[in-house]
This record gives structure tokens, sequence and C-alpha cells, in this order.
């Protein structure tokens, strides 16, 4: 289950369009366990994992995507790419027999980081529904 501290650090979490943690391991500027990178998107292990194999998908252009309900529709093209992308590190990380894919969004999503992000779940058996 979800520790109690990484739900109550999504409901302190303050939504806002500014800078994130994230836009800090786009620049480098923060070690982060890199698994994927191209020109669009960043992918790096979770600092909590709540699997086996957790890992963030995030687009490098946050393009006002603080998450998705904010998506519009000149978001879909790299709403896409990283659903794609998703996928292919699923495959790399050896998710052969299945895996999560998990967006929260918003205070009841438990959403903590406002910068979109994928979340891909593995490596153990996932339970539905979800917590
Ligand atoms: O998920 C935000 C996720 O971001 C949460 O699972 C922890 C992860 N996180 C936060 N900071 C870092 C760093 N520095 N490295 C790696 N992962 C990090 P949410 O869906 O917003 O709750």
């Amino acid at each position: 289950p979800m520790a109690s501290s990484e739900k109550d650090a999504a409901l302190a979490a303050t939504p806002s369009d500014g800078p994130t943690i994230f836009d800090k391991i786009i620049r480098k500027e923060i070690p982060a366990k890199v698994v994927y990178e191209d020109d669009k998107v960043l992918a790096f292990r979770d600092v909590s994992p709540q699997a086996p194999k957790h890992i963030v998908i995030i687009p490098k252009l946050k393009d006002g995507l603080t998450g998705i309900s904010k998506a519009e529709e000149r978001h879909t093209e790299i709403l896409g790419y990283m659903l794609y992308v998703t996928k292919l590190i699923a495959k790399q990380e050896g998710l052969n027999d299945g895996f999560r894919i998990v967006i929260n969004d918003g205070p009841k999503g438990c959403q903590s980081v406002f910068h979109l992000h994928i979340h891909l779940l593995g490596g153990r058996q996932m339970n539905w529904p979800p917590g």
C-alpha cells in the first residue's frame, strides 16, 4: 500500500505551474537513475518505489501540463508518445508478464509533483481495485 507519508505529501502539495523537482532532474541539477531519454521525454526510477520496478516518465517540455487534468488538444501528440515510450520501457525492464500504468491527478488522486508524469509499476502482482 501507499505509504501514508506519500499520501500526506500529496494532500499537502500546492498545485502550481511553477518549476518542480522534475525540472532539476531534466537539467541534471540533481541526480536520477535515468532509464530512458530522448529529445522529448525522460524516464527515471522513482525515489519512493511502490513496486520492484517503478519508473516515472515525464515530458521534457511541460507546456502547461501540470497534470493530465490540464491537457489541451495541442498535447495529444506528446501524450500519445509518452504512452508509447512507456511500453518501450516496460519491455526494456523485462515486464513481459504485465505491468501497471498510473497517472495521479489532484489531491484525491494523490498527485504530489505538478509536472505531468506517468508511473510505470511492475515486477510484482498488482491488485485491483487500487488503493
Ligand atoms: O508522483 C510523484 C512521484 O515522484 C512520487 O512517486 C515520488 C517521485 N519523486 C519525487 N521526487 C523524486 C526524485 N528526486 N527522484 C525520483 N523520483 C522522485 P505523484 O503522482 O505526483 O504522487
